[in-house]
């Protein structure tokens, strides 16, 4: 963890220009009619979850350039995401991939507890191999033609519930790499009713009060058909399943034009909105930083959860899932948290009372500019503000190359080697 002295020092040295903002939001924002504290508490009592598989730098199929001091093990991946944590107090739990992160549940408890953290949902993995497993996952995992294979997978499942029932978590995700490469390679009906069948079978272990999670990509790693391909497909399973099974949405798995924010409305108004992995993207799965490349996307989404926030039950999972490939990924995740924190805030402040009016009227631009008009308020001393008054810092990424983190645990943390592909 970093020294408090260290993000004491630096936020002394800032409060005097934070307040000053802070007060002049205050009355720009008081002439609106928002009461700055009330949207300022919100955003303090907001949590998104770290994936641990973003804090080790990832790469592409062509190659992986590690960066310094690389956790090597689940417990430095723990504790980087504590400093996460310990620097912006916006994500307080990690979401683990199994069998990347499989340890001794009381291990992984008692390092969770000791950096003030806890778990968000599991993660399953049959989109690649373990060691020493009997099946392959080359043609697939709960939807393979082979029985046994999808016995497997759906054990390893299983597994990850096991675990994660006992270290606090309360839901599972899954994501299949299933599907084919050439056209007439597989049955796609058939090949959809063994996912079904090997989902219910899951589903059936689900503990009482956990929720399930599928998550749907359009491609990658099968370029031709994907079995969990779109949202529509992953509505069709949440509703098969039963009413703990809902949809997750990664904003990175959409072809570039796709309408997220209005997939986010259909699933909410269907009770079938279960949580998001947040990243962003330019023309695939590209795991670019959250809020990098489109801001407003971000924003858009956001205002259709705040839209729907007085919904009872509503109560998706906010996770990030992102790859860092040329960045520190504790940087990267730092900013990527406090950009969602933004993209909250800024849709906290839309004027709903005059957009509602302006959609009656069908004033089509006054509506957009309502919109604009939150996006365009900079916020920062709101995210500043919370920061602040919770002891983290007031600016994470300076305070974090203050401390000089990164350098301390790479005298410590064995080189990573580099070369070929990487996975994330
Ligand atoms: C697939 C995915 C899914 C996996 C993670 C590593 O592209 O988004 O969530 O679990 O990446
Ligand atoms: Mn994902
Ligand atoms: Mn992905």
């Amino acid at each position: 963890m970093i020294d408090k002295t260290t993000i004491a020092a630096a936020n002394e040295a800032d409060e005097a220009r934070l307040r000053a903002d802070y007060d002049a939001l205050a009355e720009q924002l008081d002439r609106r009619g928002i009461d700055i504290a009330a949207v300022k508490d919100k955003v303090a009592g907001y949590g998104i979850a770290v994936p641990s598989w973003g804090v080790g730098t990832g790469g592409t199929r062509f190659a992986r350039f590690p960066g310094q001091g690389e956790p090597a093990s689940i417990f430095d991946k723990l504790d980087d995401c504590g400093v996460i944590h310990q620097l912006t107090g916006a994500t307080p739990r990690v979401s683990l991939h199994i069998p990347w992160d499989d340890a001794a549940p009381a291990d992984l408890t008692a390092k969770a507890e000791e950096l003030g953290l806890g778990f968000d949902a599991m993660n399953s993995n049959t989109f690649s191999d373990a060691a020493g497993q009997a099946h392959s996952y080359k043609f697939g995992s709960l939807s393979h033609t082979d029985a046994a294979t999808r016995a497997q997978a759906v054990e390893h499942n299983l597994y990850c519930m096991e675990l994660g029932q006992k270290i606090g978590s309360k839901a599972l995700t899954i994501w299949v790499g299933d599907g084919s490469n050439f056209p007439g390679q597989v049955n796609m009906t058939k090949q959809f009713e063994r996912y079904l069948d090997s989902a219910r079978a899951i589903y059936g272990k689900l503990p009482e009060d956990w929720r399930l999670f599928t998550e749907h990509k359009i491609f990658e790693p099968a370029f031709y058909s994907t079995v969990v391909q779109d949202w529509g497909t992953n509505y069709l399973i949440a509703k098969e399943l039963g009413e703990r099974a809902f949809c997750l949405v990664d904003l990175g798995h959409h072809a570039p034009t796709v309408n997220i924010e209005m997939i986010v409305a259909r699933l909410i108004q269907f009770g079938k909105l279960g949580g998001f992995h947040f990243n962003d993207s330019k023309y695939g799965d590209d795991d670019l930083d959250t809020g990098s490349v489109d801001p407003y996307r971000l924003f858009l989404v956001f205002n259709e959860l705040v839209n729907a926030a007085d919904t009872p039950g509503f109560d998706p999972a906010h996770m990030l899932d992102q790859s860092h490939n040329v960045t520190d990924p504790i940087e990267s995740l730092m900013n990527s948290a406090m950009e969602v924190q933004r993209a909250y805030a800024q849709a906290l402040i839309v004027d709903r009372a005059a957009l509602a009016g302006y959609q009656d009227e069908n004033d089509a631009l006054m509506a957009s500019e309502t919109l604009k008009r939150a996006f365009r308020t900079d916020v920062t001393p709101i995210l500043q503000m919370a920061r602040f008054e919770k002891g983290c810092a007031v600016d994470p990424l300076v305070t974090y190359r203050t401390a000089g983190y990164r350098a301390q645990v790479a005298e410590a943390r064995p080189v990573s080697a580099g070369g070929g592909g990487g996975i994330v």
